[in-house]
């Protein structure tokens, strides 16, 4: 990503993708977004008020960001007033967004073992072999994308297993609600998420797509690839090639992960990471084991997934996962 809030925000995103889709890998959901509106210019929407009402009808905020989507953007402020007024707040959004106040004593050390804590969630017999299994469904996409944005195969399939384990778990939150509560609810990155509200608000005019209708992850990542608005406006591609962007189509989210791997600068066919006996200064890693430390030499391409999230696990579970499910597939 490209600023420091959406790598964190990804973060965030995937703490609760572990706890919603790692631990039960078997829940299903359908795609959430496979139908799309027309385009509609927002002034025919059945959208139109003189006043905010409902939950954020006091909201200066609010309004100042109104003001500011009418005269940037024009958008018709009677179509904002009526939407904004079917806006909910989410507290459990604000709870996620606002961890408690720790009182305890400050740690001295990660707590050993992290690193095979977070493994364990990821590197699972489900997640390869629904890895394999999703590759061999989507062979033609995974292989176009591959092509054409000269992006190693496995590594698409492995970033869309954590994100979403493959799609089946993109998120149930009402992403305009999500983004309404973060930008006026919560302090610690309400500018980040005021800018990523207005570039959604901007994504559904382009796109079409009724603000009302989009669901995701409880901090506004959305589809397959978890894309924040802002990266969806930049970096989906329409793969499918039917008019329409929509990062819930496996095509579309294939190519656009691919797209966003090659505008980081991936080098195809190039090694990620290796394990290495002990600290070699440079571009070497370390992760606390359970059996003790583990280090790894990584190279730009392991920089490229920190991109997307910026996690020294994170982007080891993807390459791991990645080359499991390219050698199960053999
Ligand atoms: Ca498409």
């Amino acid at each position: 990503m490209k600023n420091t809030g959406c790598k964190r925000l990804f973060k965030l995103a995937l703490a609760l993708a572990l706890t919603g889709c790692a631990g039960n890998p078997a829940v299903k959901t359908d795609s959430p977004y496979h139908n799309h509106a027309t385009t509609i210019p927002d002034q025919a929407l059945p959208y139109q008020a003189q006043n905010i009402t409902g939950t954020y009808a006091n909201s200066l905020p609010l309004k100042n960001f109104i003001r500011h989507m009418v005269l940037e953007h024009h958008f018709s402020e009677s179509y904002l007033n009526s939407l904004f007024s079917k806006a909910k707040r989410l507290n459990y959004v604000i709870r996620l967004e606002t961890p408690p106040p720790y009182h305890g004593p400050k740690p001295t050390h990660p707590k050993v073992g992290g690193w095979t804590r977070y493994r364990k969630q990821f590197i699972t017999e489900a997640h390869i072999n629904n890895g394999v299994a999703f590759w061999s469904n989507n062979a033609d996409a995974i292989q176009k994308a591959s092509v054409t944005y000269g992006v190693d195969p496995e590594y698409i399939v492995a970033i869309i297993g954590i994100e979403t384990f493959f799609g089946r778990n993109v998120g149930k939150t009402r992403t305009f609600d999500a983004l309404t509560t973060l930008a006026f609810d919560t302090q610690r990155r309400a500018k980040f998420f005021t800018s990523e509200l207005e570039n959604f608000l901007l994504m559904t005019r382009e796109e079409g797509y009724e603000p009302l209708k989009p669901v995701g992850s409880w901090a506004g990542a959305m589809g397959l690839g978890q894309f924040m608005p802002s990266s969806f406006r930049s970096l989906a591609v329409d793969f499918n090639n039917d008019g329409h962007r929509n990062l819930w189509d496996k095509f579309d989210a294939i190519g656009s992960v691919a797209n966003y791997f090659s505008h980081s600068g991936w080098q195809n066919n190039m090694p990620v990471a290796e394990k290495i006996k002990g600290y070699s200064g440079g571009s070497t890693i370390e992760l606390s084991a359970k059996k003790g430390s583990e280090y790894w030499r990584v190279h730009p391409n392991f920089k490229v997934i920190k991109k997307y999230n910026n996690s020294d696990k994170y982007a080891m579970a993807v390459h791991q996962l990645a080359q499991a499910i390219k050698q199960r597939r053999l």
